[in-house]
């Protein structure tokens, strides 16, 4: 036992000693690079600075060689291989009352939601590892300025919903925020001048998530420099793994926390914490539930709820043939498979910490391949622009943990009310299409009490007047004197 002990304590003391100083270790690595056939990644090691040399040996300590390997196998045998739609179905979910839903379950859920808020059981989680390459903004997607009047960034949004939910229900919600490497630092110092927002400083957790090496076509691990690896964000399914790293499945059990509300950094509209939706994957007693809307078109760019093997899963819209993506239902004349996936779940804590965890057999998140164009250097040293893709990025995507649920539950959710996320700089789900769509949702909570709103297009209610329509009408009704509507309005 105790010697179990000293060789734990002996490997944490190399393993710091690693990390004041990666030089003292240096061999090791190297070998182990060698001896998996992947020598090339210190070919320039003697050459370097010392610091570069440090740079250098800090990321090969974080590649799983093996991982690397399997998954080079796997990339090269299922470049082969056609995916298998065989046996697929469309998923059941649970209609919204406004879709003819049955009413009830839904107030059950809500009672049930609020309970565990007000008991603290809930935590928001916020994936913004992204790099928003599409929207073409440089800086973390978080710091976009997304609303219509205001201009208040993608971040303000959230932390006001969280803080109006936390003042509703008693208590101070915790919010974690995975990053990248990319944007860690300059996400920090947006939150710290922003004074968070108004949250306690101590309610806000930021962690990276992990990294993946971009592999050549035969698996060889690329190099973006003589002393630098072409290392990549592992994809948002790398938040279970981050999660876990980080220490923060740790913390939130020690608040008592047992429920994560998981959303993307780039909707503004998503209800941060919704009790209904928790009360929902509470009452199944589910590992993982999420959100659907009905897709807005055959081949809107939102993965699809399907059941596969008697599980559910996502099948993203760049995987399904589209043939099945225009299928229509002959009973009800509508997409065959019209549950869009729109990023937004709850997971219980023990299942995130299962699956992030990776030790049990048949629990792990499967990665993704993309081929993509990476800047490089070739054999001689030389940098390399490929005009066409030349490595393999792997990640993992977080609906491939629906497959592992024991229990998953799939809701519908107003689309109007809950998805309009910013992607791109111009068109479909930009800017301004989602400005629009913030801005309607205020008008109709606007009609909903009895104002004349038209001419108007432009307004904005801060969540911390009101997050839904029914908020917004008590407090509109509490309101001693109203004001006179006009474009620009805000309500804070
Ligand atoms: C995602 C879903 C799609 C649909 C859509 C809804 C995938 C593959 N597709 O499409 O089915 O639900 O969203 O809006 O997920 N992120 C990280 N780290 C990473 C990569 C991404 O944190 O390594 C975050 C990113 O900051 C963003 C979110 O994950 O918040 C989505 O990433 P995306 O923009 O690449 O996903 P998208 O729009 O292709």
């Amino acid at each position: 036992m105790l010697g179990g002990f000293a060789r734990l304590f002996h490997l944490q003391v190399r393993r710091l000693l690693f990390y004041l100083d990666p030089l003292m270790e240096a061999d090791a690595p190297m070998e182990r690079f060698r001896n998996a056939g992947q020598g090339h990644v210190f070919q320039y090691f003697c050459d370097l600075q010392e610091e570069e040399k440090k740079t250098l040996l800090l990321q090969a300590e974080e590649i799983d060689l093996e991982e690397v390997s399997r998954l080079s196998i796997a990339f090269r045998a299922r470049d082969s291989m056609d995916l298998d739609f065989s046996g697929l179905k469309p998923a059941p979910y649970i209609p919204h009352p406004a879709s003819g839903g049955d009413e009830e379950p839904w107030v059950e859920a809500r009672a049930l939601g609020e309970e565990a808020l007000r008991a603290g059981r809930v935590a928001a989680f916020t994936v913004a590892g992204g790099q928003g390459t599409r929207l073409g903004f440089d800086g973390p997607k978080g710091t976009f300025p997304a609303t219509p009047v205001m201009g208040k960034s993608l971040f303000q949004v959230f932390a006001e919903k969280i803080f109006a939910s936390g003042a509703r229900f008693g208590g101070q919600i915790q919010w974690l925020i995975m990053t990248s490497v990319q944007n860690d630092k300059e996400t920090r110092q947006f939150f710290e001048t922003s004074n968070y927002f108004g949250l306690e400083k101590e309610q806000v957790h930021f962690f990276t998530q992990g990294l993946m090496p971009a592999v050549d076509g035969n698996g060889k691990i690329l190099m973006s420099g003589r002393g630098r690896i072409a290392m990549n964000p592992d994809g948002h399914g790398g938040s279970l793994r981050a999660l876990v790293r980080s220490g923060n499945v740790e913390r939130l059990r020690s608040l008592g926390v047992d429920t994560i509300s998981y959303f993307q950094v780039d909707n503004p509209l998503v209800q941060c914490i919704d009790p209904g939706f928790i009360g929902f994957h509470l009452g199944e007693g589910a590992d993982i539930s999420s959100k659907m809307v009905p897709k807005a078109h055959a081949h809107e760019k939102v993965g699809h709820f399907c059941v596969k093997n008697g599980r559910q899963v996502v099948v993203e819209y760049s995987d399904l043939p589209g043939e099945l993506q225009e299928k229509i239902n002959p009973r009800s004349g509508e997409l065959l498979y019209i549950a869009g996936s729109i990023a937004i779940h709850i997971l219980s804590l023990d299942f995130a910490a299962r699956v992030g965890g990776g030790a049990e057999e048949g629990l792990a998140l499967p990665f993704h391949f993309a081929h993509k164009k990476v800047p490089c250097i070739d054999e001689a040293g030389n940098p390399v622009q490929p005009m066409e893709p030349n490595g393999v990025k792997f990640e993992m995507f977080i609906f491939d943990s629906l497959p592992l649920a024991g229990k998953s539950v799939i809701i519908e959710t107003r689309r109007e009310d809950e998805f309009s996320p910013i992607k791109n700089a111009q068109g479909e789900d930009s800017a301004e299409t989602s400005k629009r769509d913030q801005s309607s949702q205020f008008l109709r909570w606007l009609a909903s009490v009895g104002e004349n709103v038209s001419g108007l297009e432009t307004v904005e209610v801060s969540p911390v007047f009101a997050q839904t329509g029914e908020e917004f009408a008590a407090r509109w009704r509490g309101m001693d004197t109203k004001p006179s509507l006009q474009e620009g309005i805000y309500f804070g």
